[in-house]
């Protein structure tokens, strides 16, 4: 199939999934065509079978807000012209969705759109009530829609009242490429006495309670040698490493910025910190579990399905910094249960979110709305 995906290029789960789905789909021999206003990072151009087609925004002074939905919208009916697009594939429904409805609309050939909603489109931003009905409205209008937990399933049913059908189609990791790979050098240059290290992986936005990593992380250096690092950038990394200052943890928290490397600096991870408010499903958990390092993380959203509490991964209400501490003083306590708990996440990894199962999931619902293939 030639299919046109859509997505946010910039560091974000959305992002990383779609570029994801895009390199596994064409690995399978599909043409993909992603089209956005950057190139995504973590996209391979010289992969076979990817293509990139760059949406310009053309500005002018009567602009305060140049129309970037609607560049895309021509963007994307051009490229299914040109490159004879079987269907677009949007991740996140704002502005992307609406894009797609109005490309579908312009074009002359067939051109079906199928919307995946990741979380904060329908948790934060579609739940505004400026974008609430357009999102209800593109959701109505995709001729399909999938998101990427049951909560959030559930919750854009009852939250948009949605009547047509959403597939559950999980995130998903490469199991043949993400594993833990042995780095003495490189865990030596983070941790050089041999101590463990504990990592946060995020886009910084308030929502993932970066500070409260930096809060768990302090009450455990305070018991034990430790160190923790922090992976990605976003608005509050400033504030995460004032506060690591503040708590006298500088030292042991080192802040790596936005990282193509993260299956090396997961390779020497031990153990994750997600304390979110929210998360819809958690990729970066399930990152870290394809590299055995479980996660001490926040009983919200999606996580429960990622996460088994007490077995891949332990679950902890929003904002609880002492039970999280004290879990993972207890956890590097004793390292045969640390250890068991990361082969129990690899483990969970393997027999639900390998690409090899998710990717034919989409491939199905693809060829369902090419009218390929007898609904399911
Ligand atoms: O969490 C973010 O701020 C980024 C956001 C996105 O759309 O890029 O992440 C959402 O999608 C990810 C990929 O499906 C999920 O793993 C995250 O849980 C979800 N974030 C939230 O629900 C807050």
């Amino acid at each position: 199939m030639r299919i046109g995906i859509t997505c946010y290029p910039t560091y974000g789960g959305s992002g990383i999934v779609a570029t994801e789905l895009g390199r596994e789909l064409a690995q399978r021999g599909h043409e993909i065509h992603f089209i956005s206003y950057a190139q995504p990072i973590r996209l391979d151009l010289d992969q076979s079978g990817i293509y990139f087609h760059e949406v310009e925004v053309a500005s002018y002074p009567l602009f305060d807000y140049p129309p970037y939905a609607l560049a895309l919208a021509s963007k994307m009916e051009e490229v299914a012209t040109s490159a004879r697009l079987d269907l677009l594939h949007v991740h996140y429904a704002i502005p992307h969705s609406v894009s797609a409805y109005l490309a579908r609309a312009m074009s002359s050939r067939r051109l079906p759109f199928i919307t995946t909603l990741h979380g904060t489109d329908i948790t934060l931003v579609g739940a505004d009530r400026g974008y609430l009905p357009i999102t209800r409205f593109a959701i109505e209008s995709s001729d399909g829609v999938t998101a990427i937990s049951e909560y959030l399933r559930q919750r854009t049913i009852a939250e948009f009242e949605i009547r047509r059908p959403i597939e559950l189609i999980p995130n998903f990791v490469n199991c043949e490429q993400y594993f833990r790979r042995e780095l003495p050098e490189l865990r030596a240059r983070f941790a050089p006495d041999g101590v463990p290290i504990l990592v946060h992986l995020s886009n910084f936005r308030p929502v993932k309670r970066v500070l409260d990593a930096i809060e768990i992380f302090a009450r455990i250096a305070r018991q034990r040698p430790a160190r923790l690092l922090m992976i990605g950038d976003g608005p509050e990394r400033a504030n995460a490493e004032h506060r690591a200052r503040c708590l006298h943890v500088a030292g042991e928290v080192t802040f790596v910025g936005k990282q193509d490397r993260i299956h090396e600096l997961l390779s020497i991870s031990d153990l994750m910190l997600l304390p979110s408010e929210m998360e819809s499903f958690g990729l970066a958990a399930l990152e870290a579990m394809a590299y055995k390092v479980p996660a001490i993380a926040t009983r919200v959203g999606g996580l429960p399905e990622v996460i088994e509490d007490g077995r891949s991964g332990l679950l902890f209400p929003v904002g609880d910094i002492e039970g999280m501490a004290a879990a993972a003083l207890d956890l590097l306590a004793s390292p045969a249960r640390l250890r068991e708990m990361g082969e129990l996440a690899r483990a969970r990894a393997d027999e639900n979110f390998c690409a090899t199962q998710i990717i034919p999931m989409y491939e199905n619902l693809y060829l369902k709305v090419l009218g390929r293939a007898a609904a399911v």
